[in-house]
């Protein structure tokens, strides 16, 4: 049994009074466990609330705020029913390549499901795009909404996969399942107030492979940091135990909390802002997704994170994924190692590389101890790297030689 000094409600009193995390079968497609219980029992929940508040179990809000973005269905240009046309003209989206509009029941939607919105939708087959300028007016952590289906007749079993890229930069892959419309979403990024671009393109250029689009919507996500983002209306702290539900998505940039557990929900740090995560235990359960950028959409901020605890007996320093929960992290890929390309010798603030290096400021490298004794391998911070990325400058002088050459 866990206990904390500033805390009257543990983590299993959280779990005991707002249901059995761990079996979540039985919760709703959206809304919290709070008005679950709420709904079942208001003699429990009233009781289970006043034990708990002065613990701070915190649960995350389940709605982001849409943002209008015009022409969102593709039902203009109205194409004749049955039919399709390729880059139709006259619509608020510019389409290129093996692009275009649909109706429902056309050849090419003859096997699928009449469309979510309206009758038409877009089709990208091949490599075709279909772009909008859409207009930012509050800044925020964004991400796109689709409904996406695949081609039901002549696709390969491979499918289209579908690029989501916003402001240049990609922010997911999406490859629909199979021929029903489905809900799927990007990954978040962070815009300021202005015009971008928003590009939906396709990647599968062999065969006929063609995928549908319909009812595209972006969100602004809820911030870890806003008040307005959890049910309680105050952001979490330092001790708290924190509950992302099914149908949330938090938005991650400066976290501190004693717990988290995400049951179904998502907590997702926009790919191109910092964050800072200071928690003792991340439980990411059924469903769940811990999201720090994707393979194909990396994270290009800087993220730091710290677990905390002192109890060696609990489940503390921990972040986990179980039943199908799951946890991505995908930073810029780096050169994980290379040589010096001269001898760098004591005192040395700055060191010469045999090669150009994708590293930056603030990251931290060993230099290998390069004689006989290994504890001359010595830890510094890159403070600023050269433009031809061959020469770093360090935080601090050399303790040791360190030879960049082989010894004649
Ligand atoms: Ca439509
Ligand atoms: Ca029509």
């Amino acid at each position: 049994m866990r206990t904390r000094a500033k805390n009257q409600c543990t983590v299993e009193d959280y779990k005991m009074n707002l249901g059995d995390t761990n079996n979540h079968t039985d919760e709703p497609a959206r809304g919290s466990v709070l008005r679950r219980k709420r709904a079942l029992s208001i003699l429990t929940t009233v009781a289970a609330l006043a034990f708990c508040q002065s613990a701070m179990a915190v649960t995350a809000v389940d709605e982001g705020v849409m943002t209008p973005i015009g022409e969102s269905g593709f039902e203009t240009p109205d194409v004749p029913a049955g039919g399709f046309q390729y880059l139709p003209a006259g619509g608020e989206w510019a389409f290129a390549d093996s692009a275009g509009i649909t109706e429902n029941g056309s050849a090419f939607t003859s096997c699928n499901p009449v469309t979510p919105q309206g009758q038409q939708a877009l089709f990208i087959q091949q490599t075709g795009q279909a772009q909008k300028t859409i207009t930012i007016s509050s800044a925020g952590a964004y991400r796109v909404n689709l409904q996406g289906a695949q081609r039901g007749c002549i696709n390969s079993p491979l499918g289209q996969t579908l690029r989501i890229s916003l402001a240049g930069s990609r922010i997911g892959n999406i490859r629909p399942q199979d021929g029903a419309y489905r809900l799927y979403h990007s990954t978040a990024m962070w815009l300021e107030p202005g015009n971008y671009q928003l590009l939906i393109s396709g990647v599968s250029a062999s065969g006929d492979n063609t995928a549908f689009v319909d009812d595209v919507q972006l969100e602004r996500l809820p911030l870890w940091s806003e008040a307005s983002s959890w049910l309680e209306n105050s952001v979490p702290g330092p001790g708290d135990e924190v509950y992302i539900p099914a149908g949330a998505a938090i938005a991650l940039d400066n976290l501190n909390a004693a717990n988290v557990i995400i049951n179904e929900g998502i907590l997702t740090a926009p790919v191109n802002r910092d964050f800072t995560l200071d928690v003792a235990e991340i439980h990411v359960m059924a469903g769940g997704l811990l999201e720090l950028g994707r393979e194909e959409a990396t994270f290009n901020g800087q993220g730091v994170i710290t677990l905390l605890g002192d109890n060696p007996a609990a489940e503390s320093k921990l972040i986990h994924a179980m039943n199908g929960g799951r946890i991505e992290m995908h930073g810029q890929p780096r050169l994980s190692w290379t040589q010096l390309g001269a001898s760098a010798g004591v005192g040395d603030t700055s060191i010469t590389l045999k090669e150009a290096v994708n590293w930056r400021a603030g990251d931290r490298i060993v230099i290998a101890s390069s004689d006989f004794d290994m504890n001359h391998a010595e830890e510094f911070t890159i403070a600023s790297v050269s433009g031809d990325r061959k020469t770093l400058t360090l935080n601090d002088r050399l303790a040791y030689n360190h030879f960049g050459k082989l010894q004649e």
